[in-house]
């Protein structure tokens, strides 16, 4: 079942429906604000960190599902509605949601009456602009009026909904005509305000929510919507807000367009202390020229159109054209989409991120990287060389850092092990993208302290030895706290038995390995020995390929488990994820990363593993993270088996790692096998399953719940998941094969054979590539020819040139 359509000419997804599974949500915002907003105009801003700056209030846990927001009421006569169905949830003659790249679009229709809501956040702006048109579609006159509405948040979120005592008595605002003023913090600070603006004449306001809504209202039914008036409250503590009031009429046929703006102003330095004398009033200076430049519709509408521009430009770098429209929509749109998205937030603010706890994830930054550079190049290598700012000076790493003060979070600290490889993951990406060598020599710090900067590739050292020194006692890496599987926590050895797991236990234990990692490091370290040799580090490359090559000899002699790669040792030295196992006998993790690191291909362990995964990890709605799930709790293995059966990392499907091994599938050459991995989780080809699945149907979550749950099928996590990187660069750069390389773009597809080919546009270190694929043998993989501008290549790379700024590339297979 469908609860809407893809529009793929808009590059649109349309809901038809309010009353979706769950709230299907947009993000807007490109770099510094921004605002998330669910298909029933539910959702709230933030500048630059959801923890530290959130201009409005969320309530999560909330009944009903999904409140606050930014709204609309409508007041008609006796009935209120509101365009995006909540918070009246009145019934509507018509409705739609349009989430659009960085737009949404809501269009209510209730009694002949229609309301049409954009929302958007301007390309280079601090605000969320709301154009809301009203048409009258009767043949009277209607007279009616409209009440904003949008709860302030008292900025530090954490803050706001647990320190009552103060937050009670510090709100305060200001009203100057049809600006609303919210100025919490600034008697204190003096640099940072919200407003909340309409562009025309109102008949009222209101900023103090009790009064707005009544004492002991709701929001679905305010008691000034109620009564049709405004009381012109002036918020004083308690809950600030912003409403207003406009009392509109309108002929048959008419339409009335307001625009409503919703900023975030900060005065710099020089300015901030302008208007001292008079204490506690803000500088409007800023926000006056803020409002300026949306105080039209025609303006609104430039706006809009400079947004879309931004968004076809960036997404015009790589684009493809096959028989396949759910392929080209994904790979064209979607795909990308939720790129820059994970880029911007990483895991901070979904609806199940509360946008207080993680801030920015160091490995999962680094991965977000893999499918954003060709995105953004540049923005790419800013971030990289302030993930590596906070890295310690031993090559390990904060495991997360807060996105507006850029430094690494004490709180959750360090000890996550694979973390450190995955900043050579991230650069040897924007290095094969750009072919930029200079970010190496970047002076950068150690955990934000500038006086202790080294060049960028003495972090990539230290990384990279951070693995090879911290062995255990087969001679695999130590895991630490965790690897990439956050919840595998091998060194709870200290916990009394009965006692629940330590998640951040002791750090490091002398024995609980990885053979995760192991991959890892073999993979990833091909890259940093390729980007030593060119940097002239030949004494450092040997070292590191031997370093390699006896960790591939190590994974062979203690990581292969006859059927698979095994996943780890615990601290008792007891192999996980082997046949000897009781449960937990195979993992997904190792199978994907050894065979992508070509561990045993020519033993045939490759093919191996990827059969076993087939058999025991496959199901219809994807492939499993393990099994069989851990059925009790085992102290020993941390919070894997505090998950109920089929539940995130104990047997979910963990859509992270199901790319993992579609890549894994190319490597040896399976088209048909990828192409099923991909597709079974792709949100285009499961749309019709909405109703199982529950989640956006045009974005991935991070999990759907496994076949030994209750719920076997639901997603959970939509959003922000290192998923979408990994499907873009599985798609991509190994199904469709079209791979930047250190010397050139690579063309090397694994398609599925029913494929006859496919058409694809790549801009690549400013250069276009105009590629046409033929697969007339109907084949898996394998490139019989390449031809460039008409002269035929060998091998399957292109080798780099800047002089032409178009390249035809014929390639067939066969
Ligand atoms: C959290 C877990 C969560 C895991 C994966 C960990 O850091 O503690 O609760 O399941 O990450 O998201
Ligand atoms: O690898 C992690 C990621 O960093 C956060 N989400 C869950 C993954 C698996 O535990």
């Amino acid at each position: 079942m469908k609860f809407g359509y893809f529009d793929d000419t808009n590059k649109e997804y349309v809901i038809t429906s309010p009353k979706t599974p769950l709230p299907w949500i947009n993000y807007l915002g490109s770099e510094n604000f921004f605002s998330l907003i669910s298909n029933t105009c539910g959702g709230y801003s933030f500048y630059k960190d959801a923890k530290l700056l959130r201009l409005t209030r969320y309530r999560y846990n909330n009944v009903p599902l999904d409140s606050n927001g930014h709204y609309y009421y409508i007041k008609d006569g006796d009935t209120i509605w509101n365009p995006g169905w909540m918070p009246s949830k009145t019934e509507l003659d018509a409705y739609s949601c349009r989430h659009g790249m960085g737009y949404s679009v809501f269009k209510g229709t209730k009694n002949k009456l229609t309301a049409e809501l954009t929302s958007f956040v301007p390309v280079g702006e601090t605000c969320e602009v709301g154009k809301l048109s009203l048409t009258n579609e009767s043949n009277e006159t209607r007279n009616f009026s409209v009440f904003s509405y949008v709860e302030f948040c008292l900025w530090n979120a954490m803050d706001d909904m647990t320190n009552f005592q103060r937050n009670f008595s510090t709100g305060e605002v200001e009203i100057h005509g049809s600006a609303l003023y919210h100025k919490t913090e600034y008697r204190e600070r003096r640099n940072h305000y919200a407003v909340y603006a309409v562009n025309a004449p109102i008949a009222g306001f209101d900023t103090d929510r009790d009064s707005f809504l009544g004492a002991y209202g709701e929001n679905s039914a305010p008691e000034v919507v109620v009564n049709g008036t405004s009381k012109n409250s002036v918020a004083s503590g308690w809950a600030p807000i912003g409403s207003h009031h406009l009392e509109v009429s309108l002929a048959p046929g008419e339409t009335k367009t307001y625009v409503f703006v919703l900023g975030y102003v900060e005065n710099p330095v020089e300015e901030k202390w302008v208007g001292r004398a008079e204490d506690g009033v803000i500088n409007r200076k800023r926000a006056d020229e803020l409002l300026s430049r949306f105080d039209t519709a025609e303006k609104a509408d430039a706006a809009l159109v400079k947004l879309k521009d931004y968004w076809n430009e960036l997404l015009s770098h790589f684009t493809i054209s096959s028989s396949e429209e759910k392929l080209d929509r994904m790979v064209n749109i979607w795909h990308q989409y939720q790129c820059m998205v994970t880029f911007n937030m990483s895991r901070s603010a979904s609806y199940f991120e509360s946008g207080i706890g993680r801030g920015m994830g160091f490995r999962d930054s680094c991965q977000d990287l893999l499918g954003f550079v060709h995105l953004i190049p540049d923005r790419a290598r800013e971030r990289i060389l302030d993930i590596a700012a906070t890295q310690f000076e031993d090559g390990s790493a904060y495991h997360q850092y807060q996105p507006l003060t850029k430094k690494g979070n004490s709180d959750i600290g360090s000890g996550f092990n694979d973390d450190p490889l995955w900043l050579i993951a991230g650069t040897a990406a924007y290095i094969k993208e750009t072919g930029d060598y200079s970010i190496l020599d970047e002076m950068t710090p150690y955990d934000s302290d500038a006086s202790k900067a080294t060049t960028f590739m003495e972090h990539l050292r230290r990384s990279f030895h951070y693995t090879m020194e911290h062995l255990g006692p087969h001679n695999l890496p130590l895991i630490g706290r965790a690897d990439w599987n956050d919840c595998l926590n091998l060194n709870c050895f200290s916990t009394e038995p009965g006692e629940s797991f330590q998640t951040f236990g002791p750090s490091e234990g002398p024995n609980a390995e990885s053979v995760f990692i192991a991959g890892m490091f073999v993979r990833y370290g091909k890259d940093y020995a390729a980007i030593c040799r060119h940097q002239g580090m030949t004494e450092e490359a040997e070292l590191a390929e031997k370093a390699i090559a006896e960790m591939e000899k190590t994974v062979m002699d203690a990581g292969w488990d006859g059927e698979w790669y095994l996943r780890a040792y615990d601290h008792y030295k007891n192999k996980i994820g082997s046949k000897e196992c009781e449960d937990g006998k195979i993992f997904i993790e190792p199978q994907g990363f050894c065979v992508m690191a070509e561990i045993g291909l020519e033993e045939g362990c490759c093919l191996k593993a990827m059969e076993s995964v087939e058999k025991y990890l496959d199901t219809k709605y994807g492939i499993v993270l393990l099994q069989p799930p851990y059925h009790r709790y085992h102290v020993e293995l941390g919070e894997i088996s505090s998950y109920p059966p089929g539940y995130k990392e104990n047997a979910g499907i963990f859509c992270h790692n199901n790319p993992w091994i579609s890549i894994a599938e190319t490597v040896i050459g399976r088209g048909n096998r990828a192409w099923q991995v991909y597709t079974r989780t792709c949100p285009a080809y499961i749309e019709d399953i909405s109703e199982i699945h529950r989640t956006e149907p045009y974005v991935y979550s991070q999990m759907i719940a496994g076949k030994d749950a209750p719920n076997f099928g639901e997603a959970k996590n939509s959003w922000l998941t290192g998923t979408a990187a990994w499907t873009f660069l599985n798609v991509s750069q190994f199904i469709l094969g079209i791979r930047p390389d250190y010397d050139g773009l690579t063309v090397d597809p694994c398609i599925p054979s029913k494929l006859d080919g496919f058409t694809a546009k790549r801009d690549f270190r400013g250069v276009s590539y105009h590629i046409t694929v033929k697969n007339p043998n109907h084949v898996e993989k394998g490139v019989l020819s390449m031809i460039v501008d008409g002269q035929p290549v060998e091998g399957t790379t292109i080798p780099f040139s800047a002089e032409k700024k178009d390249v035809n590339v014929e390639v067939t297979m066969g």
